[in-house]
């Protein structure tokens, strides 16, 4: 919850000062060769509050980092002091996009929080973790992108809300998040071998969370290796009336290497790794982590030649998921071994990505690339106590036979682009893309628990009403009786216009219109029975899903407007204001499921009048509409030699989102803003910041969303670095506030919850919000070398 506190590690400023570089650069006509690896140490150097650590000698490399948009006041950088400084409040990488403008988190297992930009969420934003583009596998999106990098091998993420240039985007609509590991440092010319690296240890007290990193790397003038490996647990943690919050614990394992080679004018970096999670469990999930195991391995190449610059990437990453009813949710279960319930998903991605960058003038400089990236899954629930020694339901509920909830999934797609930057004067540039992107989604076939309707007895055929195995059956048939290929074609398109009239204000003018295709839980989830539905999801609202496969891509356009204002000569202010506007035709959204078969167990007419009870919900594509306004600023107070320097920044967010045929949209982050009081003093910086969060009035009906009252949390802390050390202390909810937080979800954590409408004595009951953990103190103390 305390993001950016120190004012000299806003991302916003950082922007500011690195757009104030681009435009110097700008106007010496090398844009093209610009070091994105400079701005932070420009603005390092500009900085002069900052402490003096430990000069690590970064060598610019001469290649550029393909972000057309960097100095765009959509873009917001978070970058390494920034994480660093973060890195012992949260071990959730997505918790370090708190604090940016227009950037909410739905919440969820201790370190697989999902983002949302402006109202729009986890697989409509587009995240890049080191050129990788990584599906979730798992139906309740456990394993998201983001889950996959440790914050302590991030060296910058950059965030694009809203109007993303085609070259970044594809088969998103909210934005692009782009997380990339330290660029690599090679020694100078003719000096020594170079090495460095780090060590960290963090401490939490309300959750007894603890863990640790370290990264090494050794370099000389042409070949770098690097390693980074953390570890994090955590136990449940307490919210302010001091009780559990139950399925909030977490173990999380984190190994990558990466071998650099620069020659010249080329950079090729390889990177592999290995991500271990043993657990994670889920307060807003019916069901927990048991098991997460991925590999991943990229190669990534810039080269720099006479035309241009060219960048290739090439990815391939594989993911062993598995799910389970955790010890926390066993209140009430049935009896063992009916109490358990695994689930297991495979997922791998593979990709490529091409793209280059042509200056053709001074003026005008143009990006040409093609990118393709394959996902399959396969998502599969194994039989539970598949015997028949005379047993009575529930037996048949879920054996005995292999369940496939999506069978041989493949999401395949390819996309090419090309974007135009014209900077026609110093004030004026501009920048116009054009995208094309195929998706190709197809699966299986697929299988009930009970495919020949065995009764207790083992009697095949006479058992189609133990536990809807007759339905079950029947929705199976009935899906594989369709065409189940998808083949979708959209057409991205991106226009930004930029004017800077003088040094203190910008001013950016922006249409998008961008795309996503379902994905494949979307299209492809077929289980009717109350069971198969409530184990998929995603949303955190502890409802059942059922897939359709007729949805339509998602087309959204997007009109927003930036201005900034900055006092450039003193640097004692900056202000940031973008409204924006959103109109999504064909927003996948959902309705309550319709009943198809005559003996529907969870689609019945009941469930579509439902208000205070969980329900089942089939996708459906729906008009929509968002908009809202981001406001983010700076100000210096007050600068003393002896008392430090005194500043403030703030971020306000609003969002309202709307269905045309009525209603709210889900999930949509209330009135919220972040008021800090940051202090420097040569080595210390401290931060004291109050983050109010307005009650969610506006919830969606069809999914019986609950509303959340407003609050104040009020955060403190502090950070003194001496020579290679870092200390860092501070203080969550220093008023101990019991709060919920709007995106926190149903609370589903503490009891037995397989049927979402069971038996109301014996079930997780509807109603209940995620409570947020009660105050806490870490430590963090980090050695650099
Ligand atoms: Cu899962």
């Amino acid at each position: 919850m305390k993001k950016n506190i120190s004012s000299s590690h806003s991302p916003f400023q950082k922007k500011q000062v690195a757009g104030a570089v681009n435009r110097y650069l700008q106007n010496y006509k090398m844009i093209t060769l610009l070091p994105l690896c400079f701005a932070p140490s420009l603005s390092a150097a500009n900085d002069t509050n900052k402490p003096s650590g430990p000069a690590i000698t970064l060598e610019p490399i001469t290649i550029t980092e393909n972000y057309p948009a960097a100095n765009s006041l959509n873009t917001s950088v978070i970058d390494a002091d920034t994480i660093l400084n973060e890195r012992a409040a949260t071990s959730d990488t997505a918790k370090l996009l708190e604090g940016t403008p227009g950037v909410s988190l739905y919440t969820g297992g201790g370190v697989s929080s999902l983002p949302v930009i402006h109202g729009l969420n986890d697989d409509r934003v587009k995240i890049d973790v080191n050129g990788m583009t990584i599906t979730s596998a798992c139906a309740n999106h456990m394993n998201p992108p983001l889950s996959y990098i440790d914050r302590s091998n991030i060296g910058k993420i950059t965030i694009q809300s809203g109007i993303t240039p085609v070259s970044m985007g594809g088969d998103s609509i909210g934005g692009t998040i782009s997380v990339q590991s330290a660029d690599p440092v090679f020694a100078e010319p003719g000096k020594d071998i170079l090495i460095n690296g780090s060590a960290s240890a963090f401490y939490r007290s309300n959750r007894d969370a603890f863990g640790g990193s370290i990264a090494a790397g050794v370099a000389n003038e042409h070949v770098r290796l690097d390693y980074t490996g953390s570890h994090s647990e955590s136990m449940n943690y307490k919210d302010a009336n001091g009780d559990i919050v139950k399925s909030t614990s977490y173990e999380s394992q984190n190994h990558a290497a990466a071998l650099s080679f620069k020659y010249d004018k080329h950079l090729v970096v390889i990177r592999g790794g290995q991500q271990h999670i043993p657990f994670e469990n889920f307060p807003n999930a019916r069901m927990d982590l048991t098991n997460n195991d991925t590999i991943f391995g990229n190669i990534m190449h810039k080269g720099e030649f006479d035309w241009g610059n060219l960048e290739s990437k090439f990815f391939y990453e594989s993911t062993q998921h598995s799910m389970d009813i955790g010890q926390d949710k066993q209140a009430f279960a049935f009896a063992p071994p009916n109490n358990l319930m695994p689930m297991d998903t495979r997922g791998t991605n593979l990709g490529y990505k091409i793209q280059a960058e042509i200056p053709f003038s001074t003026r005008d400089t143009v990006r040409v690339g093609n990118e393709y990236i394959r996902n399959t899954l396969n998502d599969w629930w194994s039989p539970v106590n598949p015997k028949i020694a005379g047993a009575k339901p529930p037996l048949y509920m879920m054996a005995p036979e292999t369940f496939t909830n999506i069978n041989n999934g493949e999401r395949g797609r390819v996309g090419t682009f090309a974007e135009w930057e014209a900077n026609w004067s110093p004030e004026w540039k501009t920048l116009l893309g054009l995208r094309y992107d195929h998706t190709d989604t197809d699966t299986g076939d697929v299988q009930p628990y009970n495919p020949r309707l065995l009764n207790n007895d083992g009697v095949a055929g006479a058992g189609a009403n133990v536990a809807g195995a007759g339905l079950s059956l029947a929705a199976a048939n009935a899906f594989n009786a369709q065409e189940h290929e998808r083949n979708t074609d959209t057409f991205d398109v991106t226009a930004l216009l930029h004017y800077a009239p003088n040094d203190m204000s910008q001013y950016e003018f922006g249409y998008a219109r961008k795309n996503r295709a379902p994905n494949l839980y979307e299209r492809y989830l077929w289980g009717r029975r109350p069971m198969d539905m409530g184990m998929n999801g995603w949303f955190g609202d502890g409802n059942g899903y059922v897939g359709n496969i007729d949805l339509d891509p998602e087309t959204a356009h997007t009109v927003s407007f930036s201005a900034a204002f900055e006092d450039l000569n003193k640097g004692l202010w900056e202000v940031k204001v973008t409204p924006y506007f959103t109109y999504v035709e064909n927003f996948i959204d959902v309705d309550r499921c319709p009943q198809e078969f005559k003996n529907d167990m969870a689609c019945t007419t009941a469930n579509q009048t439902a208000t205070n009870q969980f329900v089942y919900l089939q996708f459906a594509n729906h008009d929509a509409r968002l908009w809202g306004v981001d406001v983010s600023g700076r100000a210096e107070l007050y600068s003393d030699k002896t008392f430090g320097d005194f500043s403030t920044h703030t971020v306000m967010s609003y969002v309202r989102g709307e269905r045309m045929d009525g209603g709210n949209l889900y999930h949509m982050m209330p009135f919220n803003t972040t008021l800090s009081l940051d202090h420097t003093l040569s080595g210390w910086q401290s931060a004291l910041e109050m983050q109010f969060v307005d009650s969610k009035d506006y919830v969606q009906a069809v999914r019986n969303e609950t509303e959340t009252a407003s609050y104040i949390l009020l955060n403190a802390r502090t950070g003194y670095e001496w020579k290679m050390v870092r200390l860092d202390v501070g203080l969550d909810n220093v008023l101990d506030k019991q709060y919920y937080s709007p995106l926190g979800g149903a609370y589903l954590g503490d009891r037995f919850g397989m049927n979402p409408t069971g038996d109301p004595a014996t079930t997780v009951p509807w109603g209940r919000n995620v409570a947020g953990m009660g105050r806490s103190v870490y430590v963090g103390l980090t050695v650099k070398y």
